[in-house]
């Protein structure tokens, strides 16, 4: 045995091993520190004119995930002539809010759809802004409610463009608060191909099924959607189940069977065919019908969107792309796609 290699060099050398065993394991738990919630401390917060106030939840970070629900629970007081002696003992933010204007509190409970699944990520905030009468004064407020996530999903929430005017009616404080950011259980997330669509594809009404395996629907779920067609849904169901989904002037597409869990599972992809104007889940001559009588119709048209009375149908669902008109595109899908039918 060499002198670089006697028995006190070994153990040393055993030694830094288990160290950086630990470290190396200590890492590890340091990544899985972000979490499915986090609680952002509000305390001392002012909801005053023309300030901004954002507070972190940092150490803690969320883990990624397609959607997120901020709830806040504060405690406010007023400060200054008019505000500090009409709210002197601290009251919920909510009935403060409800007060200055009916249904405004539900901007501390907002659900937030992160369509790519991936951090960083910021939430346009929700706005609550008016005019009311205290006091024979006619008070003007307005305040933005926002969360963010940086890419290490550290959370943010900021209270911004605050107005409470004219200035000397005081501000408020939150005394105690926290808002709590969660990775909301039971999500799934995918994308659609809208076949053709280059319309909007948030302001489409879709739902996603899941039937068991004697095709009885177990529950369905409404999809929120994107411009571009990703979609989030969430359900109560725990499970595996067979999966469906119904799009409107689509045919239906059955998935296979998913397994919705208390985490969140993403990249669900769905091609859709385009093409049911009368919606009955098959591309058919009655689809053809519908496209030739309201073939040249454009959106300039006063009843683009009134429906037909002997038929329901509206001329807008003749326009399979979502460009604004009927026109020989809109046959090139209907062409393509005949006589397929729905799952
Ligand atoms: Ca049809
Ligand atoms: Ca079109």
């Amino acid at each position: 045995m060499s002198d670089r290699l006697s028995p006190g060099t070994l153990e040393l050398t055993l030694k830094d091993l288990r160290w950086k065993a630990v470290i190396g394991i200590m890492g590890i738990g340091c990544a899985s520190l972000a979490q499915s919630q986090v609680v952002v401390n509000l305390n001392g917060v002012r909801v005053q004119h023309g300030r901004n106030e954002t507070r972190s939840s940092s150490p803690n970070a969320l883990a990624p995930g397609y959607l997120f629900r901020s709830q806040v629970d504060a405690m406010v007081r007023g400060r200054g002539a008019i505000f500090g002696s009409l709210y002197s003992t601290p009251e919920p933010l909510a009935t403060v809010l409800e007060e200055l204007a009916p249904g405004s509190s539900a901007v501390l409970d907002q659900t937030m759809p992160n369509f790519s699944g991936t951090f960083p990520f910021a939430v346009t905030g929700q706005r609550v802004e008016g005019e009311t009468e205290i006091l024979a004064l006619q008070i003007h407020y307005g305040l933005t409610i926002s969360a963010g996530f940086d890419a290490a999903g550290i959370t943010s929430f900021s209270f911004t463009d605050v107005i409470l005017t004219p200035t000397y009616v005081g501000y408020f404080e939150i005394t105690t608060g926290t808002a709590t950011i969660t990775r909301v259980p039971g999500v799934l997330a995918g994308t659609l191909d809208l076949d053709g669509f280059t319309g909007d594809a948030s302001t489409l009404k879709g739902e996603f099924e899941l039937r068991d395996n004697g095709g009885a629907l177990v529950e369905k779920a409404a999809l929120l959607l994107d411009p571009t067609g990703r979609f989030v849904t969430t359900f109560s169901f725990r499970g595996t189940a067979q999966a469906r989904v119904v799009v409107p002037g689509w045919l239906s597409r059955s998935l296979g069977s998913v397994t919705v869990t208390n985490d969140q599972q993403g990249g669900l992809n769905a091609l859709m065919i385009n093409g049911d104007i009368d919606r009955d889940n098959g591309v058919t001559v009655f689809d053809y019908d519908a496209l030739s009588r309201y073939f040249d119709r454009t959106s300039a048209d006063a009843d683009w969107r009134t429906p037909d009375l002997s038929d329901g149908i509206a001329p807008f669902r003749a326009d399979l792309d979502g460009d604004g008109s009927v026109s020989v595109f809109d046959y090139d899908i209907l062409s393509r796609n005949f006589d397929l039918q729905g799952d």
